[in-house]
């Protein structure tokens, strides 16, 4: 695909996706939806991908979803481009590799949500966050009022939710909602040297930790205690990542992978 909102940027094992929009704060209209479903395609083919790190271009990681393409929507359409967004945010969330949000700037709205749908969230001192939706009679669309209180409980969702409050970087790392905050010339050096940590382990037992924490935390305890006992175990004999990784350590070198 020919992108024009997406730049990718691919060293060794890690990609860099830069949202480009900078005179519309980056916001999200189909076209990205475009890009972004051709892009995960592509990265879900790539078998020596390890790591994703997402930002934005400019003042904004992203802020929102693109509000003058939205304003004409019927019911129905909206509904629609509802489900479309969570699509593609959803397939991004399941990748079975790393995936980290880089927030340079605003993050609000379906920005918001896509950066939820990372791992992680590693924050600029200059980042805000929020879900302004009410104030435009609107509600989020892109999976927000379900990913927002599953990272920082019912209360603190709510009050933003509700309230429309624009926090900063150190209010959303006070709930949890972002898990660093560093200087803004220091997010992509901090984010590439994350992701090149991840890349070093085993990238079966980074898929299967991914998978078996995101499923089993919709799950009984037991349940998703069990899904981790049968994960566990396929990591486990002859050839196997386990054997691999606790056979280099037993004879202190790096494991091959
Ligand atoms: N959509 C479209 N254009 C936008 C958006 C957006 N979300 N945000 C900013 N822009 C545009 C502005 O209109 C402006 O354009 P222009 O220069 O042509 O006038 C340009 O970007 C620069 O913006 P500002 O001049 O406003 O810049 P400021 O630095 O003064 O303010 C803010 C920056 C605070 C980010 C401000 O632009 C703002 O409040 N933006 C809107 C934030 C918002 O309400 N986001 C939520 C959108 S709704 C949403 O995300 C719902 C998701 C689910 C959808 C479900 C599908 C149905």
């Amino acid at each position: 695909m020919d992108y024009k909102i997406l730049k990718i940027e691919k060293t060794d094992e890690i990609a860099v996706v830069t949202i480009s929009r900078p005179k519309a704060m980056n916001a999200l209209n189909t076209r990205f939806f475009d890009e972004m479903d051709a892009a995960i395609a592509q990265f879900k083919k790539d078998k020596a991908l390890r790591a994703i790190i997402i930002t934005g271009d400019g003042k904004a990681f992203v802020a929102g979803a693109d509000i003058a393409e939205m304003k004409d929507k019927t019911a129905e359409e909206g509904s629609n481009f509802s489900r479309r967004g969570q699509r593609t945010f959803a397939s991004f969330a399941d990748l079975d590799i790393a995936v980290i949000a880089a927030i340079n700037g605003f993050a609000l709205g379906g920005g918001l949500e896509l950066a939820m749908g990372a791992d992680f969230r590693i924050s600029s001192t200059k980042a805000k966050f929020g879900q302004p939706e009410v104030s435009l009679g609107l509600i989020p669309g892109f999976a927000g009022t379900q990913r927002l209180s599953r990272l920082v409980g019912k209360a603190d969702a709510l009050y933003l939710l509700m309230t429309a409050d624009m926090i900063g970087a150190a209010d959303a790392l006070r709930i949890g909602l972002v898990q660093q905050v560093v200087e803004p010339e220091e997010l992509m050096e901090t984010c590439l040297k994350i992701a090149k940590i991840i890349a070093s382990k085993g990238p079966k037992a980074i898929a299967k930790v991914k998978a078996v924490t995101r499923l089993g935390s919709e799950m009984h305890l037991a349940q998703g205690s069990e899904l981790e006992a049968q994960e566990f175990g396929t990591l486990f004999g002859e050839g196997s990542e386990g054997a691999e990784g606790m056979t280099a350590f037993l004879e202190k070198r790096k494991p091959n992978w």
